[in-house]
């Protein structure tokens, strides 16, 4: 079964609610200063890891926007709520995935996503799903391990490719990334692939930082592929919390990632860490992972997220 976004948001909303509920109660009693309602406010962002600047934002700008509306009327605080957590993800408008071109139907350019992140993320799953999902539109794709480090690796990505009937070039365990890259690339252009998948490692064998290793692999894709025809897409584990914001900010500083993939929504209570990421990173998320299966994969759609993080 596909497990969907409003699914994957369950404990998240479930903890979002239960402060709202609370504020609800406050309300009922009659007439109550604003300073307390925002103080629930702020414990409720906070609580679901909305994390302390991005939430201190959205308060200052609420203590704006609930100044002129009537203090009994929940409904109306509500929809200021949902309204000032939108206005995060306005600065960022462009969400699709290697959306700078249309994916036309013949003489395409070579597209290539370089999934990079920490280790256990969820890198390998979600190239998998990705690749899965443009082969059902009936694009050419290829997947390229270029993981070399963990001896199950190979092993990981071929049950992948197999289950979803995907091309796949690897190498033996140990062998160098960016070799392997280049292999998958040459292969891909030879037989006139329409999109690269790269699945990348958390970890090297070599002495080599992660960060230079990933440089020189975008390297070897800027050779052949335009630059709007390449997506370095960070993956992020949404359980990490506050932790997924660091690496992300190290990751994108470092690398220039075009977009994110926030994984594992539905393992966590924190889903509120998408408006902390957008807020301090300025990337924006663009895919969601909702479950371990190979279709538990979503467009990141801000409008439906905030309502899933607030209605029932
Ligand atoms: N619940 C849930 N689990 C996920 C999701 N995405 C990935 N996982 C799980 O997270 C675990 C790690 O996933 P991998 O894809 O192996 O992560 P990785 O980043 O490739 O890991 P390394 O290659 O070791 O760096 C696996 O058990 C996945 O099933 C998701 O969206 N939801
Ligand atoms: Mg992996």
């Amino acid at each position: 079964m596909k497990h969907n976004l409003n699914n994957a948001l369950f404990k998240t909303r479930s903890r979002i609610l239960s402060g709202l509920k609370k504020i609800k109660n406050i309300l009922g009693v009659g007439s109550r200063l604003e300073h307390e309602i925002l103080e629930n406010l702020e414990e409720l962002l906070i609580t679901a890891d909305v994390g302390v600047r991005t939430t201190q934002k959205i308060i200052h700008n609420l203590e704006n926007s609930i100044r002129n509306i009537d203090k009994t009327d929940f409904q109306a605080i509500l929809r200021a709520l949902e309204s000032e957590l939108l206005k995060v993800f306005e600065k960022n408008s462009q969400r699709e995935i290697l959306s700078q071109h249309q994916l036309a139907e013949c003489k395409t350019p070579l597209k290539v996503i370089l999934a990079i992140g920490v280790n256990g993320v969820g890198k390998t799953t979600s190239v998998a799903k990705i690749a899965h999902r443009y082969k059902k539109q009936g694009k050419e794709v290829l997947l390229v391990a270029t993981d070399t480090f963990r001896a199950a690796a190979n092993e990981q990505i071929e049950i992948w490719a197999d289950r979803a009937n995907l091309e796949l070039v690897k190498s033996q365990y140990g062998a160098d990334p960016a070799s392997v890259l280049y292999d998958g690339m040459i292969s891909a252009e030879k037989t006139g692939k329409d999109i690269v998948l790269v699945d990348t490692a958390g970890r090297l064998h070599t002495k080599t930082n992660l960060m230079e290793e990933i440089k020189k692999m975008n390297r070897i894709i800027c050779k052949n592929v335009q630059p709007a025809n390449i997506e370095v897409l960070l993956i992020i584990d949404s359980t990490a919390g506050h932790n997924a914001v660091h690496q992300a900010r190290a990751f994108s500083e470092n690398l220039g990632a075009t977009g994110i993939m926030l994984t594992k929504l539905d393992g966590t209570a924190k889903g509120g860490i998408v408006v902390a990421i957008e807020d301090e990173l300025g990337i924006p998320v663009k895919l969601v992972g909702t479950g371990e299966g190979i279709d538990d994969i979503e467009n990141f759609v801000p409008a439906d997220f905030v309502k899933a993080l607030l209605y029932e």
